[in-house]
């Protein structure tokens, strides 16, 4: 999130789209609903009427996979409107930045789509700025780009968006999404009524936007639409994704990602990196915040091989493993284990047999490991994926081990909520029986590796000399204070904790895990540490901003991109709301939050103040190279550089707009994991889509094995319209069956206005919605959605496109 869940009672307009915060975040709709109670407006966009389309004040229906059409659809009507925030555009953006007169645009494709290695792959050469110099020695300065400040040049951003949007008029746009053209208008006006200096509009979105094979590019279209409105860096703004599990957004800051490093450091490729100069060179911006990133990566280098790291082994550089190129996501993973390429699998606190795409295939696939380990609560689908119903023990070969691990509230540590505050959490119970921390399993599991590697193995240096320094005395359980230091970053010298990532060098005179959370550890005189701070009390700004609450990743900064809250001179563009301001008469920045820019200079001679740095010599977009926000993506995407409508890999409509049908660079798989339904397939007329349920979490390991839970929610079913229901002869309750390309599940039916047909191109079009957190362990029981969803993924991220394909449904028993 840029924002943070209790900014958002500074809200005016929230756009909820692809999210169902009532159900899936209610401590998000807690302050949702606080604005609203002050006389905030809510939108919400989903094919369902879920339950916060029902606290709504516009619901907006569409069909699933539609959501660029209807948002740059929303864009078109802003710019021919004039509903644009003018000056903020023409500063804070890339708008008025010439592009390369060679990009182009035909037939739904963007110019430089090649083949590569039998993959579809842009050549990103005509996406570029026109530039004085050569911003590859250089770098990408904002100086040396060629402009035009009146938005006129056909090359500019702003004429190449205007004209990129203009095929997406209301009467088209409805008839791909399916939403009634009077629909589209109103939620189209009320979320531009927040393109005006005192309006602050809130992009709110989660999964509905992410699972798709242009999921990254949906992303995208929200950031345009907020950077054109001017809702970016003020308070009640922002694109906020709700995150998942409640510490999803640690995990991704950790890199619990294939393609990063900590902190968000792009990951070590063989192909590109040899030797640490590689990375420096090739890796690390010369423009822009980023320009850092040496000094993020060598630092962690010394975290993780102290002494031994030294400038002359390019900090053991050598020794972090390096990606092999190959699609290593999880999707990647499984089409790998199925062609017998991967022996062992940790599965540690996850449930891949019902959260997997393709979940039968994928339970077929583990069949193929040596072995498998288990790191979790319970026995889960995955744990007793040998044991399934329809599959013979005695021909599985796998061998399988449970280690018990400890729940959230049986252990001590961070954790760090969408909003990207850590807090530290006290163990307020013992884990039950044999079950421990993962702190601890990690722990053992490393030194007993260590141990195997001591009598012989290939390249045991990284494993013999990794800094594993967390052992307490006496104690059993592993110091994770120790751990904390290490991520939050010490002198190496003196073994002081650090203040901050400013004081991160690139000479090895500084230890950091992941920069981006440090100074969580620094010493707080009351609370102990920045993330034990637990004190509501001093909100001077009155926004919410609560500064003594936790730790904000980075720099303790609770708003991001913060210095487009005020205009180019520094006055807020919202006095009531000023998280930043210049103060001309004084001649320094007045701050409510922690400056997303350089407010000041160090100060020259040790006794001296800081000079504050001017309003015209800051930066709005510090992390971009050109540092303004990207109106039109030059990098960072691969897909292209303004959002464009596909359909979905399985859809029941050709693509209205263009003929390229879907998105060119989708992942595919091979195998058991290739099956994929044709287009408008008579076989498969509906569509479906998942979603979560309050009652039930994620897979359901947690929640189908507490009593209550599981009484409340015992059925796995499917929401279909009236009309459909009519059709197949159901009623509520009845058994069907679903099947997709991939499989067929049976389970009950809840006909209801949840789901209803929408008018597609003149085609009525039924939705099937069903959520997936059931499996056949657990008290509550029922077949997972996930043997019917396909493996087809976002060419940037790889996330599998579990919220559009193609089913059909009968009454179980019929033919
Ligand atoms: N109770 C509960 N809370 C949870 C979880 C849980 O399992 N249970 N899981 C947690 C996790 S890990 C996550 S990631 C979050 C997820 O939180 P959400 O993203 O809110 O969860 P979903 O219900 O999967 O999807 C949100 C909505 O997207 C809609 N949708 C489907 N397709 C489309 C589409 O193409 N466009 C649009 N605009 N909408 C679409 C669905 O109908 C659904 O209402 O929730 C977290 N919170
Ligand atoms: N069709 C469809 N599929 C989806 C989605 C969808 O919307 N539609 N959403 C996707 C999303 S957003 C997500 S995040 C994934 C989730 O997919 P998974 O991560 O595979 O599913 P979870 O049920 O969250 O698995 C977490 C496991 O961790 C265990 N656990 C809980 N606490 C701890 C702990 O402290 N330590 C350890 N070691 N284990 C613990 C739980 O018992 C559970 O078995 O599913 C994805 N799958
Ligand atoms: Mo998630």
């Amino acid at each position: 999130m840029t924002n943070h869940f209790i900014d958002f009672i500074n809200t005016d307009v929230f756009l909820m789209i692809g999210s169902n915060s009532a159900e899936n975040h209610p401590q998000s709709m807690r302050w949702i609903m606080k604005a609203r109670d002050k006389g905030a407006k809510l939108i919400v966009v989903d094919p369902r009427l879920t339950k916060s389309a029902g606290l709504a004040d516009l619901f907006v229906r569409l069909r699933p996979g539609t959501d660029i059409a209807f948002i740059n659809g929303m864009i078109n009507h802003i710019i021919q409107n004039n509903l644009y925030f003018k000056e903020y555009v023409l500063h804070y953006t890339n708008a008025s930045f010439l592009i390369n007169p060679e990009y182009k645009f035909e037939d739904g494709v963007f110019s430089g789509l090649t083949e590569k290695d039998g993959k579809k792959v842009y050549d990103t050469k005509t996406w570029q700025y026109q530039t004085e110099g050569d911003p590859a020695k250089d770098g990408l300065r904002e100086e040396a780009i060629l402009k035009d400040p009146t938005l006129q040049d056909p090359n500019c951003v702003f004429q190449i968006l205007k004209r990129h949007v203009s095929r997406y008029d209301l009467k088209t746009v409805s008839a791909i999404t399916g939403t009634p053209e009077e629909n589209l208008r109103q939620a189209y006006d009320l979320f531009a009524s927040t393109g005006k200096p005192d309006r602050a509009g809130n992009v709110i979105y989660a999964m509905g936007i992410t699972q798709h094979t242009h999921g990254s590019q949906n992303c995208r279209a929200l950031a345009v639409l907020q950077l054109l409105l001017g809702n970016i860096g003020i308070a009640g703004g922002g694109v906020n994704a709700q995150r998942g599990e409640s510490n999803v957004q640690g995990s991704t800051d950790m890199a619990m990602l294939h393609h990063l490093l900590p902190g968000y450091n792009p990951m070590i490729y063989a192909s590109r990196h040899s030797k640490l100069q590689d990375y420096l060179d090739k890796d690390v911006p010369k423009t822009g915040y980023w320009s850092n990133r040496g000094k993020f990566l060598i630092s962690m280098l010394k975290a993780w091989y102290g002494d031994k790291a030294t400038p002359e082994n390019d900090f053991c550089f050598d020794w972090l493993p390096k990606h092999d190129g190959k699609n290593r996501s999880h999707m990647g993973i499984f089409e790998q284990m199925d062609q017998g390429k991967i022996k062992g699998l940790f599965a540690w606190g996850q449930n891949p047999a019902v959260g997997g795409p393709s979940a039968e295939q994928s339970r077929k696939a583990m069949e193929k490991l040596e072995w498998l380990v288990a790191v979790d609560l319970f026995e889960t689908e995955t744990a007793a994926f040998w044991h399934r119903p329809g599959a013979d023990p005695t021909k599985i070969k796998t061998e399988v081990f449970l280690l018990p691990a400890a729940m959230s509230y049986e252990k001590e540590g961070t954790v760090t909520n969408s909003g990207r505050w850590l807090q530290f959490r006290y163990k307020a119970v013992d884990p039950p029986g044999e079950a421990k921390s993962d702190l601890w399993i990690a722990d053992r599991l490393f030194k007993a590796v260590k141990k195997a590697y001591q009598s012989g193995g290939k390249f045991p240096e990284p494993m013999l000399n990794m800094v594993w320094n967390y052992d307490r005395p006496g104690e059993d359980e592993p110091n994770i204070e120790q751990v904390a230091v290490e991520i939050n970053g010490y002198d190496v010298k003196t073994k002081q904790v650090l203040p901050g990532f400013a004081k991160l060098q690139d000479d090895g005179s500084t230890a950091c895990g992941c920069w981006i959370h440090s100074g969580y550890w620094a010493l707080d005189k009351e609370a102990g540490t920045v993330a034990a701070k637990r004190k509501l009390l001093k909100d001077k700004s009155g926004l919410g901003l609560y500064p003594q609450f936790s730790f904000a990743w980075p720099a303790n900064r609770r708003i991001v991109y913060n210095r487009c809250s005020a205009d180019p001179a520094g006055n807020p563009w919202n006095a009531k709301k000023a998280l930043v301001k210049w103060d001309a008469l004084a001649g320094k920045w007045v701050t409510a939050d922690v400056p997303d820019f350089k407010a000041a200079d160090p100060p020259k001679d040790p006794d001296g103040q800081p000079t504050p740095v001017p309003p015209e010599k800051t930066v709005p977009f510090l992390m971009q190279e050109e540092g303004r926000g990207r109106l039109f993506a030059v990098k960072g995407v691969v897909d292209g550089p303004l959002p464009e409508h596909y359909e979905p890999i399985e859809s029941p409509v050709l693509n209205l707009l263009s003929k390229q049908q879907n998105m060119p660079l989708a992942t595919r798989f091979k195998g058991d994991f290739s099956k994929l339904a044709e287009t408008a397939s008579e076989q498969y007329p509906y569509v479906a889509t998942t979603h979560r349920v309050i009652e039930h979490y994620q897979s359901g390991a947690v929640t189908r094995n507490c009593p209550t839970l599981a009484e409340i929610s015992a059925h796995m079913f499917a929401n279909i319209s009236p009309t459909l229901a009519q059709k197949i002869g159901v009623k509520t309750g009845d058994d069907v069956v679903i099947e997709t390309a991939r499989g067929q599940i049976t389970c009950k039916v809840a006909v209801s206005g949840v789901c209803l047909p929408l008018k597609v191109n003149g085609k009525e079009v039924e939705i099937v919605g069903m959520p997936w957190c059931f499996g056949y362990q657990g008290i509550a029981r029922g077949a997972s959605a996930n043997s019917l969803t396909p493996c087809v993924g976002d060419p940037n991220t790889s996330i599998p496109e579990y919220k559009a394909f193609l089913c059909n449904i009968k009454k179980a028993g019929k033919q």
